[in-house]
């Protein structure tokens, strides 16, 4: 249970007195305390109060204050939630922080989730900070590191949240600093009552995973093939659309060379376009090919398929529907296989729009990523007007989409939230929110664990866990790692299907 969420006992740290002033009966429930500047105050402060537990054991910690942006990309205000503390201990992991990422954005301000490193000085040239920030440090303080440190152990739910006075753009001891102290002062302030529902999640949990989750065969395929065109070709390597539907798939390539592109007119001459897993229409390969492009080909070959059987049935004269979503990739690129010869409908409501020249010569093709029971729902609304409609011998509704929708719908009646980890364009991971959600369990998509919002997980012990197609498995770890970090938690895993499937490579990257 989440016990902690009424008689909370959060210890808020800070070390300044004007830190101190800023959070005064703002933080709800909470025990303040002032450990002094630098790491010698705080040595003493914690010799005076011993962070053994004999001063009341909290339930929680923050440690909360001001602190120097090193990241360039940080503005005075700026709100810093450490994913990991550095100092003279070493480095700590704060997994446990992340929901108050999603907290602390949800009020308007900006928030940053990296590494803090204290220092036991004021840093001060531009210099100094630009050689910090090359370690990968995003803001310096004097204290947290040495506050984390005394009150690091397993079960105990700590997080720092700093927020930034002085950059290099902006550096101390200047008239602007005095402006920008005042201003993360009224920032601090505004976090206090996010502190309290941070710390009301302190607590035991159970979590399910549903299996199989995360990468499919299609996706693995095609994140190798963007891996190998950076190997073996100049950068940059374009990839034209998303080469699957997830930020941190994307930004992970692109800093290892990818630019994502979205239409071929942005890829210059002469280099080389990997086409995204949803597929292509036959004109965008038909233009590639006049500019001499060196393509490289990720379709999915569960997608390639479909567009095999849009030819063969538009080549035989049949009136074809394609069941999809509009506007998403992988329907743009079937519908263009053969251009104005095949109706799109979303739902049950849309067939008394289709024109049949022939109602005994209709057949239909289906997205590859769609609710099973919603299309078998349309599917039942085009043979009730088309009784000779006609389909492929094997689904179009893929083997991953299948599996993680019946793995999600198993473990829903068991658990009280599902936390679906997955980028919102993603087709087969809103699905698996559908999915949960019919099942009668509340079901929330989450780019990651600082898309967790507290208000979530209180009063939900047990939670479910999945994550689409194109979601990278790690991320499941670390919301895992967050609530471990948050309680004790009993981890099982619910595996609905073993999954076996891999797709060769294409030419262009395996030779
Ligand atoms: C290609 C086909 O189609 P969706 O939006 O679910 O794509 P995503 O990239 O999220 O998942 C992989 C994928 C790729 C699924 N089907
Ligand atoms: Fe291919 Fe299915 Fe994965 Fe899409 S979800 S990439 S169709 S295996």
């Amino acid at each position: 249970m989440t016990g902690a969420a009424t008689d909370t006992s959060l210890l808020v740290v800070t070390a300044l007195r004007s830190e101190y002033a800023a959070l005064a009966g703002r933080v709800p429930g909470a025990r303040l305390a002032r450990c002094g500047m630098g790491p010698e105050n705080v040595a003493g402060w914690l010799d005076a109060h011993a962070a053994d537990g004999s001063d009341g054991a909290p339930s929680a910690v923050v440690v909360a204050g001001v602190a120097g942006g090193l990241d360039p990309a940080l503005r005075p205000g700026d709100v810093v939630v450490a994913s990991e503390v550095r100092g003279r201990h070493g480095r700590a992991v704060l997994r446990g922080g992340a929901p108050l990422v999603a907290e602390l954005r949800a009020l308007g301000l900006r928030v940053h989730h990296g590494p803090m490193l204290t220092l036991d000085r004021v840093v001060g040239g531009t210099d100094e900070r630009e050689q910090l920030a090359a370690t990968g440090a995003v803001a310096v303080d004097m204290e947290s590191a040495d506050v984390v440190h005394a009150f690091a152990r397993p079960g105990l739910p700590v997080a720092v949240v700093r927020v930034v006075v002085d950059t290099a753009a902006v550096p101390l001891m200047r008239v602007a600093t005095l402006r920008n102290g005042a201003k993360a002062l009224g920032v601090l302030r505004r976090t206090g009552p996010a502190l309290a529902r941070w710390a009301a999640l302190a607590g035991s949990r159970e979590v399910v995973l549903a299996g199989p989750r995360s990468f499919c065969a299609g996706v693995e395929r095609a994140i190798d093939i963007v891996e190998m065109a950076l190997q073996r070709f100049p950068h940059p390597v374009y990839v034209r659309r998303q080469i699957v539907h997830n930020a941190h798939v994307v930004r992970d390539l692109e800093t290892r060379g990818a630019v994502f592109v979205d239409e071929l007119d942005e890829v210059p001459d002469e280099t080389t376009v990997v086409f995204s897993a949803h597929g292509v229409a036959p004109a965008v390969r038909a233009e590639a090919d006049r500019r001499a492009l060196n393509v490289i080909d990720a379709t999915c070959p569960l997608v390639a398929k479909v567009h095999a059987e849009a030819r063969r049935f538009t080549g035989r004269g049949d009136t074809v529907v394609l069941i999809g979503h509009d506007g998403h990739d992988e329907t743009e690129g079937t519908l263009g296989e053969v251009p104005g010869r095949i109706q799109l409908v979303e739902s049950p409501a849309d067939v008394a729009q289709v024109q049949a020249d022939d109602p005994g010569r209709v057949s239909f093709l289906m997205q590859t990523t769609l609710a099973v029971d919603d299309a078998a729902d349309t599917v039942a609304a085009l043979r009730q007007r088309f009784p000779l409609i006609e389909s492929s011998a094997t689904d179009d509704i893929c083997y991953a989409t299948t599996n993680r929708q019946q793995a999600v719908r198993a473990i829903a009646g068991d658990t009280d939230l599902v936390i679906v980890l997955g980028s919102p364009n993603s087709s087969n991971s809103l699905r698996l929110v559908e999915v949960a959600r019919r099942a009668g369990t509340t079901a929330h998509l989450a780019d990651d664990a600082t898309q967790i919002r507290p208000e979530w997980l209180e009063g939900r012990p047990r939670i479910g866990i999945t994550a689409g197609a194109s979601a990278p498995p790690h991320l499941v770890d670390e919301v895992v790692g967050m609530l471990q970090a948050l309680g004790p938690v009993a981890v099982t895993e619910r595996v609905h299907t073993v999954e076996e499937i891999t797709f060769t490579l294409p030419k262009g990257v395996s030779q």
